[in-house]
């Protein structure tokens, strides 16, 4: 029985900004590690991620939209130092540390909204309320510098304070860091209460560093928090830790190499340390109606998977049901990838139906794949009712994205590009009309009183100082 109270989920996808390109900015994410330098296409990045919503909500999925951040962001650059009008910020931070500080601030990496935050449910938390808390994304500069930003955004559409309540994100630096929902899955059973998986990969407050070849990103000081943030009761949360030998290979986020939804989930057995031991605790808790499938090294080698993501599918539930998976066209051409996911729709008893291969490879070749590119909420309609931002997909709003991006984007950025002013101003003036179009009021540093660029007025980079 359908009511007010059941909670509905929502893949709230990030747009693609105007900037994303290639910089080599992700330690240990290979698939960025190996594009460094690489021309990027930013209108056809967009449409991708226009195209995967419109299939996603064509499957009778409820979708909704996050806007880019303001990149370059000049605010960064100016609370690092760089001074005068917003022309001599970009022109001093492009020549120093051969202008590594500038690609950083131009990362249009907001797009992976897996990473943006956590959240649970009203129906989960001992108080009632819906939770979200930023992540904090400390591990990577380019990436906490979103923090800030995914903060006013989410309060700005969750605007109700007596139903949402938006979290600062965790404080505590590096020993804190959380990488948002790339790193949680939420799974639920009929007639029982859903439970959270909050994984992580390096404990924060360890005397001596832990030896592997690429550093885990979440820390269980902040998983533990989160847990506790979002009030959930101690027996509905659990805390696997990533496999150190999964991270090594390239699966730097949980959903790297796991997936879940409702009563499913598909893992690597590499994706958790012990996965054996973590089957058996979910099987305890949620009991014989979980339907797992482990992909073994000998099935699926863990390089094969990293490199082609079906891990990094959407799992969704349909109007029937029954459920779906959303995967990168690159596991569809890698043999023993597309095996493996033939094999978990068509295993006897298996919730998933059917396959749909996206083409999100602009996004891929960063380490993005369709699970990446969302974040997952839930709400209750009642709850939905309060958001009052236009962000929930609908043909005109498809419409209206991508003639916004059609007008505003490049179709080729190189590094090179990262120096013109132009590009700045052509970003700034983007991402202005895109808060119209969503109906977010000002949300953007640039847009707020105070703390807007100082340009000269001949040579505004920003329409709106
Ligand atoms: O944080 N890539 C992102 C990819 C994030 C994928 N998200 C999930 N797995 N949920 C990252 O590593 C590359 C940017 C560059 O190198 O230009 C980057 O940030």
């Amino acid at each position: 029985m359908r009511s007010e109270s059941t909670v509905r989920e929502y893949n709230f996808d990030g747009l693609v900004g105007p900037t994303h390109n290639y910089a080599g900015l992700a330690f240990g994410n290979s698939a960025a590690m190996a594009h460094a330098g690489k021309p990027s296409n930013p209108r056809e990045a967009a449409l991708q991620g226009l195209a995967k919503m419109n299939l996603v909500a064509g499957l009778g999925v409820r979708q909704a939209v996050l806007p880019p951040h303001p990149r370059p962001s000049l605010s960064t650059l100016r609370r690092l130092g760089f001074s005068g009008t917003d022309e001599e910020v970009l022109s001093a931070a492009a020549t120093w540390d051969g202008g590594h500080l500038l690609r950083n601030c131009y990362s249009a990496s907001a797009m992976w909204t897996a990473n943006a935050a956590t959240s649970a449910p009203s129906s989960d938390a001992e108080d009632g309320r819906v939770h979200i808390i930023p992540a904090n994304l400390q591990a990577m500069f380019h990436r906490s510098i979103e923090a800030t930003t995914t903060q006013n955004i989410l309060t700005a559409i969750f605007a109700d304070s007596r139903t949402f309540t938006i979290h600062p994100p965790l404080p505590g630096g590096g020993q804190l860091g959380d990488e948002g929902a790339a790193n949680h899955i939420r799974l639920q059973v009929p007639g029982r209460p859903a439970l959270h998986l909050f994984a992580w990969g390096r404990r924060g407050f360890a005397t001596a560093p832990e030896a592997s070849k690429f550093p885990g990103r979440q820390t269980y000081e902040a998983s533990r928090a989160l847990a506790r943030l979002h009030r959930l009761p101690a027996k509905s949360a659990l805390f696997p830790q990533q496999s150190p030998a999964g991270i090594d290979a390239g699966a730097f986020h949980t959903d790297v190499l796991a997936v879940g939804n409702g009563s499913f989930l598909m893992l690597h057995e590499l994706a958790f340390t012990g996965f054996e031991g973590v089957l058996r605790q979910l099987k305890r808790a949620l009991g014989t109606e979980l339907f797992t499938v482990v992909a073994l090294e000998r099935e699926l080698p863990v390089a094969t998977a990293v490199k082609s993501y079906p891990f990094n599918s959407q799992v969704v539930t349909l109007p029937d049901g029954k459920m779906a998976i959303i995967a990168p066209k690159e596991s569809e051409q890698t043999p023993a990838s597309r095996d493996f996911l033939d094999r978990v729709r068509t295993t006897r008893g298996s919730p998933v139906t059917g396959i749909h291969y996206v083409d999100v490879r602009h996004s891929m070749k960063n380490g993005g794949g369709p699970a990446c590119l969302r974040l997952r909420l839930w709400l209750t309609d009642r709850e939905r009712r309060q958001v009052h931002a236009n962000v929930f997909w609908h043909p005109r709003l498809f419409a209206s994205l991508k003639a916004w991006v059609e007008k505003h984007y490049r179709d080729r950025l190189t590094a090179v590009d990262l120096r013109d002013h132009q590009l700045a101003r052509e970003s700034m003036a983007a991402l202005d009309e895109i808060t119209t179009i969503l109906k977010l009021g000002s949300v953007y540093d640039f847009q707020r009183a105070g703390a807007g660029p100082r340009s000269s007025s001949k040579r505004r980079v920003s329409r709106r100082a």
